[in-house]
């Protein structure tokens, strides 16, 4: 088996592409200091996180050529994961401003950066059009290059009616915890999760090898969907029970009123008297409201019965990896990579 990529390895691709969306924005006689400006979002967004989503690209087409990549082959895999890197870049800039959030990568949130601000908005949309820059100066020649761009295009849909569901099920002046189902959460999380930490990158490794038949690629929507699903699962629980020194950032989803698992979970149980307890406290722009809904979830055992639930949806994504068909060029390694990168993730 082929030795998985390293954080270090993939972040050296970086500055060349950097370099490239630099030119591309000197072309249009970019001032100087916007150019610096420019540089410094996209180093300070898309640069420093955990790669996972990235590194799976150049992971993925090695398993699924079952030998280590050339150079260049790893050249072109890293260029699509920091396609997928910049995409999260893209996201993450806009929801900290959605979300009122703090910090970011154990920095402050970009939007709260001194001088930034509502600047943010601008730059999220520049770090999106880097995608199609990248794209067109890479693939332009290659056989799958308008299923790459289409494929961006839908992610990119697939994620911001998520993040619609996500914002119009927590709004910030009315709490009403009927509001809040499962149904409604799962809708919510694989919109605006699985498809473009999970999918996303898999489906550029199939098509990057022109393997993204419709049949390989529904094979891997059906694995991976549930198992971004399981992802942000884990995000919703470490929101409230991981420590924000470790994950890198604040947890808002109590303040912010938002549809979490954790919300959920406890409505499925609580008493009477526990319901309004969240129904007194839930959604509330004040710690003292947030540190009583702590305290019930506390009382709840939620955090056991996410671990629970991480054992049983675990034995059941790996017995769907292993009834895959290897005929037409997937590979189970690609999915069980992917599991064991997030099986008891902490941050
Ligand atoms: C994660 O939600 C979802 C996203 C980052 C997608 C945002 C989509 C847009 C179209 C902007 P989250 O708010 O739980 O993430 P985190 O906990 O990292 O803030
Ligand atoms: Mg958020
Ligand atoms: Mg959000
Ligand atoms: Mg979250």
């Amino acid at each position: 088996m082929a030795q998985r990529t390293t954080l270090q390895e993939f972040e050296s691709i970086f500055p060349k592409l950097e370099a490239t969306l630099l030119a591309h924005a000197q072309k249009y006689n970019l001032p100087a200091e916007h150019l610096a400006w420019y540089k410094q979002s996209l180093e300070i967004n898309a640069v420093g996180g955990k790669c996972n989503r990235g590194m799976s690209v150049p992971d993925s087409v090695s398993i699924l050529l079952g030998r280590a990549l050339t150079e260049e082959e790893y050249f072109k895999a890293a260029t699509l994961g920091w396609m997928t890197e910049l995409l999260q870049a893209f996201f993450l800039v806009s929801d900290d401003i959605m979300d009122s959030s703090i910090t970011r990568r154990g920095k402050p949130c970009w939007y709260r950066h001194e001088g930034v601000g509502m600047i943010a908005i601008n730059d999220a949309f520049m770090l999106e059009s880097a995608i199609y820059t990248l794209l067109k100066e890479h693939f332009r020649q290659h056989p799958s290059y308008i299923d790459l761009v289409e494929l961006f295009h839908e992610v990119t849909f697939q994620t911001e009616i998520g993040q619609l569901a996500d914002l119009l099920t927590a709004p910030e002046d009315k709490v009403n915890l009927d509001n809040f189902s499962m149904s409604k959460y799962q809708f919510i999380v694989i919109y605006k999760t699985a498809y473009y930490s999970f999918y996303l990158p898999v489906a550029l490794a199939l098509h990057m090898l022109e393997l993204g038949n419709p049949a390989n690629l529904k094979t891997a929507e059906s694995i991976l969907i549930p198992m971004g699903e399981y992802f942000q699962i884990q995000d919703d629980y470490l929101d409230n029970f991981g420590l924000p020194e470790h994950i890198g950032k604040i947890g808002t989803d109590i303040m912010d009123n938002k549809c979490s698992w954790l919300v959920n979970q406890a409505l499925q149980i609580v008493t009477p008297e526990q319901r309004k307890v969240l129904e007194d406290n839930y959604g509330r722009k004040n710690k003292d409201n947030e540190a009583a809904v702590k305290t019930l979830f506390n009382e709840l055992k939620l955090e056991q019965r996410y671990l629970d639930y991480e054992e049983s949806v675990v034995t059941d994504l790996r017995k769907q990896i292993a009834a895959i068909d290897e005929s037409s060029g997937l590979k189970k390694g690609v999915f069980e990579a992917f599991l064991a990168k997030i099986y008891k993730r902490s941050k």
